[in-house]
């Protein structure tokens, strides 16, 4: 939509004139939009719960799995609007994410024994802690297909690093961080040999195992420190998911179980299937594990390495004194320690009980030694009834449970019944009950796993949608329903489709608690952060192009983004060269990112204002290449194109120069000046609005009229061209700087509208 030069400049004028189209008047009353529409006044009361007016913030932002796509999903709460998919996993190419050289190094970081994995399968985001409390700079999320964990930075929501498991085939119960985000639980999930080689079935029980992992994070780099990271080696129960202790109970950590019966299936054989033999016993396994000590252990040099990491066997872990087990009701799922580390809960998802267990009673058990047993691998068993609390019927399978701001008050999602029950820890008694539409399975309460929950709203992590929403072929998307919990009684607000998944669990952090930057400092590598090599400033754009002895060779190009030009347009490459793009995003502008796409060879760039993004590839055949930039920046957008030509080798050049279609002659080149004397009465005029009023007291306006001024600045730097090539008689060129000199001014005309539109809407005050 390249508007012509005659409808721009009259659009401006048109604005600068406040000649701003207005729609017809909506003459519905709010009876009729709810007669029509068929709403009651629960659903309206409902909507204006999650209603947010045009520019309003959350007041939480949400954090989720984007489950299988190996992605996480930001939205805000309460009015449940998708605010971005953070890739993760998986490569994202909005995000350049997986194709820019930057961040296929990140993705590179998760191969397994040398394969690329491009998919995820998360479950659990966790947001950093600072006593107990979330503290907004960094979000971890785990891979249970591959055991992986990745750390996201908030101060960008990109991924930074991602490490793999060296001993697990899988990991589902992390990511779940110590209170000072020391350390990050992840447990395996599926028991397996520790070490790669193949191990048959029939040594299960001897040389196949669980285990714990604690990653240690190092909170001054913001990354994640294998060097320093331990791993319990557990029984091959199937451990799941873990919480770590706080207050009382820092310093330990508790991970669930299932199949403690150590089956193994085998249905073409004959056997009973997995489910039937992993979930005959009445019990399986809560593990407690003591991460202070362990990690006391690793500093003091009493822990040896194993695949080049640190692993505590059982029998050390036993020895210490740092690994117990306590029976847990039939095929457990969720272990949530409550806001003040005083109770652990469980729920079993064959059972209809939550159980409330004591960490002063566990502790009493620890220091006491009263075991009431060993298990086969010798760690020793407290017995239920010594730490059992209160044990409470929630309902058919029950899964996971989060807190409220309100003493004792948790919500544990009922998965068979399709419900979220709402009951007191403290006295063990239901106090309401909501159904859900269907299987929920996580569920969410503002900060709800911290110390220091916010109450307010609950989102039910439901499995299926079935019939609640437009049916959209035999995938279904997944619904998250948002549920006020200010009151005495839940009340369900909204129906969020969620189309990426399948989801698990979510956490929701203040949203005040976040401080993203809008920009990189100039030429910054943002997933090492860093300044990039590659960088480039304004004016210094180069190519290079060296060969090594074999002949082969490398071309670097050292290039800038800015409105609306690529520097260079011209790319010439030799067959076969491999080819570096840099490109430096030289904007300092808000939300100004320029793309870049080129045609058959999978390159596609994000490069927000400050960055440096690179692409590397092969230039293997020889022909035209064009490329541009893929977000619309500015009304010339279209124009930020360029072409990579790739030379058969020994080309010689026929043509001496370049040919324009047009050339243009004194007459053109006066009009064109004419038309930049009339724009820039419009800007004289803008300018005037602004400085007349009060914009100093609004941010966003002094960042556009910042930026209002660089390009300004521009177009001074053009039109001095523009003279220099007229003084020459060099119309054409003094035709087409003078157009440049335009180019600018109706960025600088579009800042000063934009800013103008903020004030006039702000109720900005004249000042003069
Ligand atoms: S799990 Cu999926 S509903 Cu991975 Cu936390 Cu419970
Ligand atoms: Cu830059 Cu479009």
């Amino acid at each position: 939509m390249a508007l012509s030069r005659t409808r721009v400049s009259t659009a401006l004028l048109a604005l600068s004139l406040g000649l701003a189209a207005t729609g017809p008047i909506a003459q519905d009353s709010l009876q009729d939009v709810m007669k029509n529409r068929g709403l009651t006044e629960k659903d309206v009361l409902s909507a204006s719960k999650t209603y947010t007016p045009t520019g309003g913030r959350d007041e939480f932002l949400a954090f989720s799995s984007g489950g299988q796509s190996g992605q996480v999903i930001v939205y805000g709460i309460p009015s449940m609007r998708i605010l971005k998919y953070i890739g993760v996993f998986t490569p994202e190419p909005w995000q350049g994410y997986g194709f820019d050289d930057e961040s296929k190094e990140v993705l590179a970081q998760g191969r397994i024994h040398g394969k690329d994995i491009t998919y995820g399968d998360t479950h659990h985001p966790a947001i950093t802690e600072t006593n107990g409390d979330y503290d907004g700079r960094y979000l971890f999320i785990n891979d249970k297909a591959n055991p992986r964990l990745a750390v996201i930075d908030l101060h960008d929501f990109e991924t930074k690093q991602i490490v793999v498991n060296p001993f697990f085939k899988s990991a589902h119960g992390g990511a779940f961080v110590t209170p000072n985000s020391e350390y990050v639980m992840d447990p395996a999930q599926y028991a397996a040999p520790l070490s790669n080689g193949f191990v048959p079935l029939e040594e299960f029980n001897d040389r196949y195992r669980g285990g714990l992992t604690y990653w240690k994070f190092d909170n001054e780099k913001g990354r994640l420190d294998p060097s320093q990271s331990f791993t319990f080696e557990l029984p091959p129960y199937s451990q799941d998911l873990s919480d770590a202790g706080k207050g009382p109970s820092y310093g330990w950590g508790f991970t669930n179980s299932f199949c403690s019966e150590r089956y193994v299936g085998g249905n073409e054989r004959g056997r009973p299937p997995f489910e039937a033999g992993c979930s005959s016993k009445d019990t399986d396994f809560l593990h407690v594990t003591n991460w202070k000590k362990a990690a006391e252990l690793v500093a003091a040099g009493k822990v040896k390495k194993e695949n080049g990491a640190y692993l505590i066997p059982m029998k050390q872990a036993v020895a210490e004194g740092i690994l117990y087990l306590i029976p847990e009701p039939k095929s457990p799922h969720g272990v949530d320690v409550t806001p003040d580390g005083k109770f652990v809960t469980i729920s079993g998802k064959l059972d209809s009980h939550t159980w409330v267990y004591s960490w002063a009673k566990i502790k009493a058990a620890i220091d006491n030694k009263k075991f009431e047993g060993k298990d086969p691998y010798g760690v020793p068993i407290i017995a239920i009834n010594d730490v059992l609390h209160k044990s409470v019927n929630v309902g058919l399978g029950p899964l996971h449970t989060q807190y409220d701001s309100k003493p004792c008050v948790a919500y544990t999602s009922i998965y068979v019944d399709s419900m979220i029950t709402k009951w007191d820890y403290c006295e063990g008694k239901v106090l309401h009950q909501l159904p859900v539409h269907y299987n929920v399975g996580h569920l969410m309460t503002m900060e709800g796993d911290s110390v220091s929950p916010d109450g307010k709203y609950l989102v039910s992590l439901n499995k299926l949608a079935i019939d609640r929403f437009n049916p959209v072929g035999p995938l279904h998307p997944q619904n998250h329903q948002l549920i006020d919990i200010s009151g005495e009684k839940m009340e369900l607000l909204y129906d969020m489709p969620i189309p990426l998944g399948e989801p698990h669990y979510a956490v929701a952090i203040a949203s005040d608690k976040l401080k993203p930057g809008v920009r990189y400092k100039s030429g910054w590598n943002s997933r090492k952060d860093e300044r990039s090599p590659w960088k480039t400033r304004a004016g210094r754009e180069k190519t290079e192009r060296s060969c090594d002895a074999d002949g082969k060779c490398t071309v670097h190009v050292y290039g800038t983004t800015i409105r609306s030009h690529i520097t260079p347009e011209i790319i010439e490459v030799e067959e076969g060269d491999t080819v570096s793009i840099h490109l430096t995003n030289l904007e300092r502008a808000e939300d100004e990112v320029h793309g870049f796409a080129m045609y058959g060879h999978n390159v596609q760039l994000s490069i927000e204002p400050g960055k440096t993004a690179s692409s590397t590839f092969v230039a293997d055949r020889a022909g035209v290449y064009p490329y541009y930039c893929t977000e619309f920046c500015s009304a010339l957008h279209l124009e930020m194109q360029g072409y990579l030509l790739v030379k058969p080798k020994g080309y010689k050049a026929k043509a001496v120069s370049l040919k324009e279609g047009t050339t243009y002659s004194q007459a053109d080149y006066r009009k064109q000046v004419e038309t930049n004397i009339a724009t820039q009465g419009v800007i004289d005029g803008v300018v005037t609005f602004i400085t007349s009023h009060n914009f100093k007291d609004f941010p966003t306006v002094v960042a556009l009229v910042e930026d209002a001024t660089d390009q300004l600045g521009f177009a001074e730097e053009a039109k001095a061209k523009s003279e220099a090539a007229a003084a020459k008689k060099d119309w054409s060129n003094a035709m087409l700087w003078a157009n440049q000199w335009w180019q600018y001014q109706v960025k600088t005309a579009d800042l000063g509208l934009r800013a103008k539109t903020h004030l006039e809407e702000n109720g900005a005050k004249k000042v003069k």
